[in-house]
């Protein structure tokens, strides 16, 4: 039991909570202001007892409690909320590693001498954290991050639970398969026409149905769900790069289909970027070609980014240089590192149009799950229109 999650309760909402003592025991809710385009950050948890949640349209969030207090988001304030958090957990180990704004697993196998029992370490944490910051903290305790973090959800609001290894018999099959990590209600969906719904019932479907859904990663959900999660905590005092890439299903030469690939990848990394409030001062590109031959390229800027457009730009240029152009690729990725959060609320930020274009589109992109609305250069065609 040497995994400890520890995640903020209704992060943005509670900071603006304990900031205006008028607004606590009140629907609070952080996001677009009613009327805008756009949706809920996150909302307290006197909102969600009106049905509201975090990517919820706003203007449907207003129709359900038009009472609510609506607040923008103070995005430095809440970063350094976040890091005034993350120094406490340094004190108890030097193995912690910030998953988001936050929330955080630490490793303290090593700290039971010093600090006692997994489950006196969690509660010295919450104590430490409402003393400090007036924060609730939610603390979830397992044998791995998996169980760790689902131990949180169970405990959530201001709890604290120990997912005990009897549980993972007792208590991990009868969950509903949403709780495995990164499944959320598509993925569910696709399941549920297996007749899957529970985490038991992932055992009772032959393999080859379980692969058309999980791909490459079939043996890590199983795993999971058999309560085993072989991921270390790395150390890291916060977010240190953010990338994602693109296995083909057939290797790719055509340069257009790459460069929709790239665009694709620019939005996803950009989406997480603009999340976690950060900028990027290196964007990284990753080709690999049929024959496993694997090449990396990374270029750093002037000054650091957070839009699509720049890190679509600065990759496509690096695989337009890459001698790779019409040679088949099976795979393709987007990373950013020297990540920032300087400069974040200076007016710049909001008198550049490809900024305010990318947060709208984040916003609509939650509302209608990413499947409408894209950049008009993403459909075009590298020979006739570059960027
Ligand atoms: P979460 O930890 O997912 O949510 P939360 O802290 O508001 O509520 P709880 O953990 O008690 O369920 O996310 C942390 C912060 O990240 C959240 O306060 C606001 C921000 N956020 C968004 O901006 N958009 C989102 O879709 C989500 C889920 C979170
Ligand atoms: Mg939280």
């Amino acid at each position: 039991m040497d995994i400890i999650h520890c995640d903020l309760d209704a992060f943005y909402a509670s900071v603006e909570q304990r900031d205006n003592p008028q607004l606590r025991g009140k629907p609070v809710i952080v996001g677009a202001l009613p009327g805008q385009r756009g949706v809920v950050s996150t909302c307290s948890y006197e909102a969600r007892e009106y049905g509201i949640h975090s990517a919820m349209p706003i203007n449907q969030a207003y129709r359900l409690c038009p009472q609510a207090i609506f607040l923008p988001p103070r995005m430095e304030h809440y970063q350094k909320v976040s890091r005034q958090v993350f120094s406490i957990f340094e004190d108890f180990t030097p193995i912690w590693e910030a998953l988001s704004i936050d929330e955080a697993f630490l490793d303290v196998s090593g700290c039971h001498r010093l600090f006692g029992s997994s489950r006196h370490i969690a509660s010295l944490i919450r104590s430490r954290v409402l003393d400090e910051t007036g924060l609730t903290i939610s603390v979830g305790i397992g044998p791995n991050k998996f169980l760790a973090k689902l131990a949180t959800n169970m405990a959530k609001p201001d709890g604290m639970m120990e997912f005990t290894s009897t549980m993972i018999s007792t208590v991990l099959p009868g969950l509903p398969v949403t709780c495995l990590w990164g499944i959320g209600e598509k993925t569910a969906g696709r399941l549920r026409q297996l007749g899957i719904d529970t985490v038991g019932s992932l055992f009772f479907i032959p393999r080859s149905k379980l692969t058309d859904v999980f791909g490459s990663n079939t043996d890590f959900y199983l795993d999971l769900a058999r309560g085993i999660d072989r991921r270390p905590v790395v150390s890291g005092t916060n977010i240190k790069s953010i990338s994602n890439e693109t296995t083909f299903g057939n290797d790719l030469a055509d340069p257009s289909l790459i460069r929709s690939a790239i665009m694709e990848l620019s939005h996803k990394v950009g989406l997480r970027l603009r999340r976690e409030g950060l900028k990027a001062r290196t964007i990284m590109l990753k080709l690999r070609t049929s024959d496993f031959k694997t090449l990396h390229r990374r270029q750093t800027m002037d000054s650091p980014t957070e839009t699509d457009l720049e890190i679509f730009t600065t990759a496509y240029n690096m695989y337009d240089h890459s001698g790779l152009k019409k040679v088949p690729l099976r795979l393709v990725g987007v990373g950013l590192s020297g990540l920032t959060c300087e400069g974040l609320e200076q007016p710049a930020l909001f008198n550049n149009t490809d900024g305010k274009i990318d947060h709208l589109l984040d916003n609509l992109q939650l509302r209608f799950e990413g499947a409408v609305i894209t950049r008009a250069v993403r459909l075009k065609s590298p020979e006739t229109d570059k960027p």
